[in-house]
């Protein structure tokens, strides 16, 4: 967390400065960025999320504005495996209409697809989903948050009847008596997070680390139960059960605020301690005491993130963490809750407004026909011409020009070539459209497949919104203009809708203005779950930011949702029975090791941008498996040797890593690098039957030393 200011140079007039936020995770961190003769400085800024702390990544962050890697011309590929040479916009815009023009006389609109990032603004998203379905006009639009926190989304609608991450403010954390985190490691994904932990431990909180490594995190807590990867189902019902046999349930918050514990109860009744010990290794004592903890705080706080959630069953084992916590009378309860850790910088707002494939603006269902008839309202189109629901990320980047599926893709804002799981297939898949198109600042893995790649601005370079993890909408504010020959995403959103789609619209799918988009988003959210139409650009330009629902102008916000009711119909919680299954893929005598993958605090996501950063790549250079000391004297492994990880889909090779740290039964490896590294070519694609995430946190696979 403190690496001193990074800067960036490039000859430029006035020193000028922006109160902005970082690029990277959903934290948001305050940064002011400087600049002085063409440098870029950034400098750390107070904001409740931060409290003045950045990460490595923050710090750096400016290192890619005026990186020798930078695109600033749209690159085109003449003939299919050709290389990309520069273009003028014209001649990539061109291009990038009639392709789709041939694909969609040919196969109907569906054959173009678009797939979106939950790292773009909130502007963005919004026109994303419009461009999608009202000037391409197919169902088709999905985006990396189906691989981030689909599964917490889904679960926390079915009981809340909403979806907001956490909610609640961050600084809760601080002042929780007990906190159970499961499957997070914010010590390296989200370090100043840290700060609210301190808070909580130097006030005589508990905090309790649900994680099958000892991880950063893990070791700050008191206690730390250590679990088989794709267990925590169980635990969670076995947390209640031992609640419910010791008479710790809040009965008048299950009876005044709830509805279908009953069947809960008689679920979790038969979900003994010691049978889930056998199942995940976690002794029944400390099964009992992380019950009691949460049981007896007056604030106790649940949270999960993606070691609990990125599972074919992730949204039943949320459920049962919500399940858990209503049973407790957490949720609503001052100071007490369950939230989910989003992870994207806009992974809130990037879900909220329309590039996901079920979804309208204001976090509206698609199938719905009054969402349908005040979207279409605002957008100008009739609203049978809005199409229906797409297909979740997974089965859309699978069925990418296959005789059925989509033949031109447009992506803005992910790297899937990296990120998505069972990669090497999505790879083919990419391969085999007509058309792939790339909006990026950087040459990304999935950008040097593409057929034309546009130059985008990065985020100094723009204005706009973005929602925290909080669910608090805050602003991005550029502090110069993009290079010459870039464009920002709204801009080549509009110049395509100019050049495709010859009728005016009263909504103005042409403004490149974030501020005019911003407008309409307001309009279009208006009445919806995530109502932002109370929230002006001038009062989050002013403030500390709005937390969404804010319905009128001027009006409050809600920092605190579920206080006296639930936005369901009947304005109670909803519990829902679930029951542990085992993952998707077992073990067995070939494959017979369990592999996990996450995160390490220098790298972000696909590594696209932060393995270009010097720093970043000095503090970790590549990928490796971590393996328990007792596993690699059974394999013949040494500390350093290259491995083979070896699943039914791919292999991935990197020094090994020995640590005792990690159970002797799993391996883990982070998911940055593209290569012979890559995670993602061992994960498996299995996905969650209701939210469509792929099963990233489990597979099984063997390790083998690889021979020189
Ligand atoms: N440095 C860094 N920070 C980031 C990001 C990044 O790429 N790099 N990405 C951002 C984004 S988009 C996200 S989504 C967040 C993710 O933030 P986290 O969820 O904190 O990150 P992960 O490392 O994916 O997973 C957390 C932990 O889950 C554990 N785990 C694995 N399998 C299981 C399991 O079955 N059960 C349990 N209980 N735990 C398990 C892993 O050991 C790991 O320590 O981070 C954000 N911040
Ligand atoms: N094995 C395994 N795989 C995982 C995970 C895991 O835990 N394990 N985690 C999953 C999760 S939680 C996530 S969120 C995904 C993320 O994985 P990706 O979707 O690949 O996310 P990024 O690497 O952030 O990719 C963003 C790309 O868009 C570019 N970009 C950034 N901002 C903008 C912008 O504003 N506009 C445009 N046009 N481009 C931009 C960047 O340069 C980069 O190339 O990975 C998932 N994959
Ligand atoms: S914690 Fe997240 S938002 Fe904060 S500096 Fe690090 S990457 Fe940026
Ligand atoms: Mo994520």
């Amino acid at each position: 967390m403190t690496d001193g200011a990074r800067t960036a140079t490039r000859p430029g007039p006035a020193p000028r400065q922006a109160a902005t936020h970082c690029p990277y995770c959903a934290l948001q961190c305050g940064m002011t960025l400087r600049e002085t003769d063409g440098r870029v400085e950034v400098l750390p800024r107070q904001f409740p999320t931060n409290r003045g702390g950045l990460c490595q990544k923050g710090w750096t962050a400016a290192e890619l504005l005026d990186h020798p890697d930078r695109l600033t011309t749209p690159l085109l590929r003449d003939r299919p495996g050709g290389e990309l040479r520069p273009a003028s916009w014209d001649e990539a815009l061109d291009r990038i209409v009639t392709g789709i023009r041939t694909v969609q006389a040919g196969h109907g609109r569906d054959a173009v697809a678009v797939f979106g990032g939950g790292g773009l603004t909130n502007e963005k998203a919004y026109a994303l989903g419009r461009f999608a379905r009202v000037t391409l006009r197919t169902r088709l639009i999905d985006y990396n948050g189906r691989w981030c926190m689909s599964s917490a989304a889904a679960a926390g609608t079915r009981a809340f009847g909403i979806d907001r991450g956490l909610p609640f403010p961050l600084t809760d954390l601080g002042h929780a008596d007990t906190l159970l985190l499961v499957g997070a490691n914010p010590a390296e994904t989200m370090p100043p997070l840290m700060r609210h932990l301190a808070d909580q431990r130097r006030r005589g909180g508990r905090l309790i680390v649900v994680d099958p490594r000892v991880t950063a995190t893990a070791r700050q807590a008191d206690l730390h139960l250590q679990p088989l990867p794709g267990t925590d189902l169980a635990v969670a019902n076995a947390l209640l059960h031992i609640a419910l046999t010791e008479g710790l349930l809040d009965r008048d918050y299950v009876a005044a605020r709830t509805t279908g514990f009953d069947e809960v109860r008689r679920t979790v009744a038969g979900c003994l301690p010691a049978e889930v010990e056998r199942l995940s290794g976690v002794p029944v004592a400390d099964l009992e005491a992380t019950a009691r903890a949460l049981a007896t705080a007056d604030r106790a706080i649940i949270l999960t993130a993606r070691g609990a959630e990125q599972h074919a069953k992730g949204v039943d084992t949320v459920t049962a963490f919500i399940n858990l916590a209503l049973a407790l009378g957490l949720p609503g309860r001052p100071g007490s809750g369950y939230g989910c850790l989003t992870g994207q910088g806009n992974g809130q707002g990037g879900r909220e407004h329309g590039q996901k494939a079920d979804q309208l603006p204001g976090y509206r269902r698609i199938d719905d026909p009054v969402a349908r008839a005040h979207v279409a309202g605002v957008w100008g189109v009739p609203v049978d011409e809005l199409p229906g629901p797409g297909v979740p990320a997974y089965e859309l980047l699978d069925s990418l020009g296959t005789p059925e599926g989509p033949k031109a893709l447009l992506v803005l804002g992910s790297n899937p070539v990296v990120s998505a799981p069972r990669a090497a297939r999505v790879e083919s898949r990419l391969r085999a459209l007509d058309l792939l198109v790339v909006a990026d600042f950087l040459r990304s893995e999935t950008a040097e497949l593409a057929d034309v790649v546009l130059p985008v601005a990065q985020w100094a370079e723009e204005d706009g919104t973005m929602t925290n993890l909080e669910g608090r909408v805050l602003r991005r504010r550029a502090l110069r203009e993009p290079p010459p020959g870039v464009r920002t995403d709204l801009a080549v959103l509009a110049d395509l809708t100019a050049r495709l789609d010859a009728s005016a619209h009263p909504s103005d799918p042409r403004s490149a203005d974030p501020r005019a988009v911003f407008e309409e988003l307001r309009r279009a959210s208006a009445g919806g779950p995530a109502d932002y139409a109370g929230v002006t650009w001038d009062r989050i330009d002013t403030d500390t930011g709005v937390f969404w629902p804010c319905p009128v102008v001027d009006g409050p916000d809600t920092p605190r949702l579920f206080v006296d009711s639930f936005p369901t119909p009947d304005g109670r919680a909803r519990f829902r029975p679930v029951t542990h299954r085992p993952a998707a893929e077992p073990v067995d005598a070939a494959h017979p090791l369990h592999f996990t993958t996450g995160r390490v605090l220098a790298h972000y996501q696909s590594g696209a941008q932060t393995r270009r950063v010097d720093a970043l790549r000095r503090a970790a250079p590549g990928g490796f498996v971590e393996l328990h000391p007792d596993l690699a004297a059974r394999l013949g492994v040494a500390d350093g040797d290259e491995v083979r990880v070896v699943s039914r889909r791919g292999e991935l090779r990197a020094p090994a890593r020995l640590t005792p740290t990690i159970r002797p039964d799993t391996v883990f490896a982070p998911f940055h690098w593209p290569g012979a590294a890559r995670a993602n070519s061992v994960t498996n694609d299995a996905v969650d039957p209701v939210s469509g995430m792929p099963e990233f946190k489990i597979c099984a696979v063997r390790v083998e030393r690889a021979e020189p």
